[in-house]
């Protein structure tokens, strides 16, 4: 589906300066079907070819681009020491959620359309060392990552890291949000949105609030948990010990970060083992610094940053300016041993200052997410 051929037409709310109801842009997004990985050891040209398919840094990936989420990260593969491996069947932005410190406007930008909304990118300066595509709006580029590994015993060895990244810029309104996807050649997956352009309401203080939807597949649709992690310092050591453990989560449900736990969450499938016996998963890392952001009462998806749902077709979306959706697939399921979803908000705060104007400088809002106990050693 192109995002010309399949925009969410309708008067842009943050041109009219106003909020109306815009539900039923949602309703005009075409399904994606995917098939099931084929099997295990399978790359993602089993799913996708031409520039869709974009591959290098270890890894390999299906990309498409929807009229609301904009670019969305359909399969991923990755090399590990121990051949191809799944990670990943779905992935997107479902929405960015700007409220200003006034009371309004609150807006919902993933429903307006970033897809609808993408620009041309420029060669040297958006994309300098990569590839142009779908008629420019799209980069596709391999970037040096930096330092990637480092030891010294008399002689001192390291490794240059790199990154294969998919890279977007949808314009709503004066703001220009950057959409990238950067996934590096040890495992790591870095979402992140590039706030930019210029201010849409001066000097007023408000949020973005950006939800990313990840469905993490282990290999395989099938048999994955969500574990949370703790880490405590039992009163009986004086402060000199600590003690950390993995919690499941047993039902739909979400969870607001916690710093004083060094709280994460990991996609675990126990019914796979890499070479060392041990559980594979993927591990998601709140970035540090990352504040919380607890709204109106009917604004019920800014109850945690943390979501996990049971995989359902068409639950993609957090909310329009009329609606709470992410609340209405808590539903009660289990989610373990299960083909689920995990949605993640990272919040950030902007306090307008006069380097503001013009033109913003780009600030970049994401996470982290890498590989844990996924294969039997480093890369
Ligand atoms: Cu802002």
């Amino acid at each position: 589906m192109s995002a010309d051929g399949d925009a969410v037409r309708f008067e842009h709310p943050r041109h009219r300066g106003r909020l109306a109801g815009i539900a039923a842009g949602l309703a005009v997004v075409s399904t994606v079907v995917f098939g099931r990985p084929a099997a295990v050891s399978a790359q993602a040209n089993a799913y996708c070819g031409g520039q869709n398919l974009a591959e290098g840094a270890n890894w390999s990936i299906c990309w498409e681009i929807r009229a609301n989420e904009g670019l969305a990260i359909t399969q991923a593969f990755y090399k590990s020491p121990d051949g191809w491996q799944h990670v990943m069947s779905d992935a997107t932005v479902a929405q960015i959620f700007v409220p200003y410190e006034t009371g309004t406007p609150r807006y919902h930008d993933v429903a307006y359309g970033l897809g609808a909304a993408m620009q041309p990118l420029n060669q040297p300066i958006d994309c300098a060392h990569g590839s142009l595509l779908q008629g420019g709006k799209v980069c596709r580029e391999i970037m040096d990552s930096g330092i990637a590994s480092r030891f010294c015993a008399g002689n001192c060895a390291g490794r240059r890291g790199k990154a294969l990244r998919l890279l977007v810029s949808s314009q709503m309104g004066a703001y220009n949000y950057l959409t990238s996807w950067m996934f590096h050649d040890d495992g790591t997956i870095h979402p992140e949105v590039g706030l930019a352009g210029a201010l849409q309401f001066g000097n007023t203080a408000h949020l973005h609030n950006i939800y990313w939807r990840l469905d993490i597949d282990i290999e395989d649709p099938e048999g994955d948990s969500v574990e949370e992690f703790y880490r405590v310092a039992p009163v009986t050591g004086g402060g000199a010990t600590g003690a950390n453990g993995w919690n499941t989560l047993l039902g739909e449900t979400y969870r607001p970060t916690d710093l004083t736990t060094f709280r994460k969450w990991r996609v675990v499938d126990h019914n796979r083992g890499n070479s060392q016996g041990l559980a594979m998963s993927y591990e998601l890392i709140p970035s540090p610094g990352d504040g919380q952001l607890r709204a109106k009462p009917n604004e019920g998806f800014s109850r945690g940053e943390f979501w996990v749902t049971k995989q359902k077709p068409g639950e993609r979306f957090v909310s329009t300016d009329d609606a709470d959706i992410l609340s209405t697939y808590i539903t009660g399921d289990n989610v373990i041993n299960d083909d689920i979803v995990i949605w993640y908000a990272v919040h950030a705060y902007h306090e307008v200052r006069s380097e503001d104007a013009p033109y913003m400088p780009v600030e970049w809002v994401g996470f982290h997410m890498r590989p844990r106990d996924f294969m039997g050693r480093g890369p």
